[in-house]
């Protein structure tokens, strides 16, 4: 008895201290009967470890090799390259390993990651010597990654979650080489969250190509470009596929730009699905926001204001495609009624045409379509409450860490809620519930 008692004392201890280890800084552990361990592997930029613990940190090229089915990749702030110069060399997805950015480098647990804070760059600048401008035909851009991320043969189990991504600069004269510079993603249908491309470069697709039904929830497009002189498409995102269907949600287009489709292009038939999004500032020679060569895009609590077209089609243009649009901003549509602008698509009702009076649209650099422009609503916004709260997608991701994942969406582009009395805004940010007092009223 007195044996069995003993032994039983080592096996709780081994067992609480098995735990305090994981806990204190995600030193991996066995289990009791030698079960699976918990299946993170840990990434740092310069990382020449085994992947298993920060302190034996890998790089991202390297936990991707070694990832399995099932398995979690925490990668740590910092610019990661794909390689150190081989252009073809892209992070590949693969489907059943989620890939997390964000972590300082020392976090036990995922939920306390701050992808905000703690900036994870993935980044096809592989000589780190970019200059501002974005163009494919750049000097300096002539070394970069022709993908960054490629998300290719992935199902929605391939998940990106907390980067930026940068410097992809798909310049090629053939095949996948000319598409999409920061994300190539054929035949896929992955699932990206919390992700920011900005300064990618293409002849189609400059920030993302997808032939597919990937999931964007949370994703900013800022300042890409698909070679607007040389009839690029899709200067953030080129869509496409016969009978795929993308989810975009809580999706901001800003300051991109292109021949066709300064911000997104629909080509060859796909239906994308946007929900809660905002094109601000996107410009091109047709179709500043949104050029449609086909398919049935459906656009409900979108906000399209501030886009330019040199030819036509400022926020919208459809070639031959008839979006649906619906609890929408749409500068100049006239608004849902005898006033409607059917070049636009079908009036799906609520639609508006009033100014959003965005926060400040061009933020403190005074440049509109950079990162620092605020596209947030004041209270007084008419977008403000005038979306369609049925519209929200499920919580798939269970963004807001509650463990429920059948809710609607609860969560905006910042992380606040999205559902306030009942109500929703239009565009990819809930306008703040306080109401603030000017800094000028400050003084009195
Ligand atoms: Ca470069
Ligand atoms: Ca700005
Ligand atoms: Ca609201
Ligand atoms: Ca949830």
């Amino acid at each position: 008895v007195e044996l069995k008692r003993c032994a039983w004392r080592v096996l709780t201890l081994w067992v609480t201290v098995s735990m305090l280890v994981t806990l204190n800084g995600g030193v991996a552990y066995t289990g009791l009967d030698g079960a699976a361990p918990p299946n993170i592997l840990y990434v740092k930029p310069a990382g020449a470890g085994g992947c298993t613990s920060w302190a034996d940190a890998c790089t991202l090229q390297s936990a991707l090799a070694a990832a399995s089915a099932g398995a979690e990749i925490w990668v740590a702030a910092g610019t990661h390259l794909p390689a150190a110069a081989d252009r073809t060399a892209t992070f590949q997805l693969k489907s059943g390993v989620a890939v997390y950015g964000g972590f300082a480098g020392i976090e036990a647990a995922r939920v306390e990651r701050d992808w905000v804070a703690n900036v994870t760059i993935l980044s096809g600048d592989l000589q780190g010597n970019d200059s501002t401008n974005v163009d494919p035909a750049e000097p300096t851009r002539a070394e970069n990654s022709y993908h960054v991320v490629t998300g290719s043969g992935t199902d929605a189990t391939a998940v990106l979650d907390g980067f930026t991504i940068e410097g992809g600069n798909a310049n090629g004269a053939s095949g996948s080489l000319f598409m999409g510079g920061g994300m190539y993603s054929n035949a896929a249908s992955p699932t990206l969250a919390n992700v920011i491309f900005t300064a990618n470069t293409a002849q189609f697709g400059g920030g993302m190509c997808s032939d597919g039904s990937p999931a964007l929830i949370n994703v900013i497009f800022s300042g890409n470009s698909a070679n607007r002189t040389g009839g690029g498409l899709g200067g953030g995102m080129f869509s496409q596929g016969t009978m795929t269907s993308p989810t975009l949600t809580n999706v901001l287009f800003n300051g991109n730009t292109a021949s066709k489709g300064g911000g997104m292009v629909n080509y060859a038939n796909p239906n994308p699905v946007l929900v809660n999004v905002t094109f601000s500032a996107n410009g091109a020679w047709q179709g500043g926001g949104l050029y449609s060569l086909s398919g049935a895009p459906a656009l409900t609590n979108a906000i399209l204001w501030g886009n330019t077209a040199d030819d036509a089609g400022p926020q919208i243009y459809n070639d031959a495609s008839t979006p649906t649009i619906s609890y929408s901003l749409i500068q100049d549509c006239g608004g849902s009624g005898p006033g409607w602008d059917s070049n636009l698509g079908t009036d799906g009702g609520h639609n508006i045409a009033a100014d959003p009076q965005f926060i400040a649209a061009d933020g403190p650099d005074h440049v509109a379509g950079t990162l620092d422009d605020n596209l947030r609503l004041p209270r007084g916004s008419a977008a403000v409450d005038a979306g369609d709260k049925d519209a929200l997608p499920l919580d798939a991701l269970d963004l807001d860490g509650d463990g429920q994942t059948s809710e609607k969406l609860p969560v905006d582009l910042d992380g606040s809620w999205r559902v306030v009395m009942g109500l929703v805004d239009m565009g990819a940010y809930e306008a703040a519930l306080k109401t603030y007092v000017p800094l000028v009223m400050k003084q009195y």
